[in-house]
């Protein structure tokens, strides 16, 4: 069988150099950040990754082809055209099948940086138990994939759009360690402490490295939850964003926006409703992630698997 992904050229080098590698996913520029910002932040945080020592990856599926790692040309190309698909676990066969650019998610990001050996992945948040999923029964393949696929997802926790309490449940059910960084609480991704406590904790890179290989030793299917509070300066207090998550909830169900297009649908409506706010914070915690994700991979780099 052919290899089924293509590396960048920085990535290549990468692998010949043994610098190592952080696998950061698409679907956050092209359905998670307003244009036209998206695009610097995107470099933004390839540059973060790079400046630890690490290099970045960026996912995605340009005309059928998986892409590991971006050209400058492509990720332009990606950040500023319009309707491109979001690919999750169930989209990925069609979309290389059929030809088609899309965008992937935490879930389908995971599974291509299986496939090209990338152990760390950086992003902002993940999906998760939506609120109201005892009728809607909208529940992220993301938390599945964390079950099954294992790669190390440095994340700032769950949004304030979902329910986090049914998310922590699921995580735990499907046996996927949720790793708290430096504190007790549970984060939630604009603020530092979501007010429910983290299944687990760890104080820095190395504890999480080990314990990545350690799950692998064990034989244990699956990757690690990284729960990486947002820096205290660039935070929004709970009470703050609730409102914001609230109206954007309400108008979402108003206008009955289901399936894939919830989260975007909401993450744009409180970015409006915050007048940036939210997206400011967004910045700050998906830079502090992929700082702590390339510490990660390059101590994964000094225990030999
Ligand atoms: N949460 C965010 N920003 C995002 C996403 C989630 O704070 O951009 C994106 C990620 O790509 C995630 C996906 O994997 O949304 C989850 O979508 P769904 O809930 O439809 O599985
Ligand atoms: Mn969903």
């Amino acid at each position: 069988m052919m290899i089924p992904f293509e590396n960048s050229l920085e990535v290549e080098e990468a692998r010949a150099k043994g610098t190592p590698l952080v696998a950061l996913e698409s679907t956050i520029i092209t359905h998670g950040l307003p244009h036209p910002q998206n695009l610097d932040i995107a470099r933004l945080i390839e540059a973060e990754v790079r400046a630890e020592g690490a290099a970045p990856a960026t996912i995605a599926v340009l005309g059928g082809r998986l892409r590991i790692g971006l050209t400058e040309g492509q990720l332009a190309a990606l950040a500023t055209a319009q309707n491109v698909q979001k690919l999750s676990r169930a989209d990925l066969a069609v979309a290389l099948s059929t030809g088609a650019t899309g965008a992937t998610t935490v879930a389908a990001t995971m599974i291509a940086a299986r496939l090209a050996g990338i152990e760390v992945f950086a992003t902002g948040g993940i999906g998760g138990v939506h609120r109201g999923a005892d009728s809607s029964f909208d529940i992220s393949a993301d938390l599945h994939e964390l079950a099954q696929t294992p790669v190390t997802v440095v994340a700032a926790g769950a949004k304030a759009i979902l329910d986090l309490p049914k998310t922590l449940e699921v995580l735990e059910t499907q046996g996927v360690p949720v790793i708290a960084v430096g504190q007790d609480a549970f984060p939630a991704f604009w603020s530092r402490d979501s007010g429910l406590a983290a299944p687990l904790r760890l104080d820095g890179a190395k504890d999480i490295a080990a314990s990545h290989r350690t799950r692998a030793d064990l034989g244990l299917p699956g990757g690690q939850l990284v729960a990486n509070p947002i820096p205290a300066d660039a935070e929004i207090p709970r009470a703050e964003i609730e409102q914001a998550v609230a109206t954007a909830l309400s108008e979402a169900e108003r206008q009955g926006i289901h399936g894939k297009a919830v989260t975007p649908y909401l993450l744009d409506r409180i970015n409006t409703l915050t007048r940036g706010r939210s997206v400011e914070a967004n910045i700050a915690l998906v830079l502090n992630n992929a700082r702590l994700a390339a510490r990660i991979a390059k101590e994964l780099g000094t225990i030999a698997q």
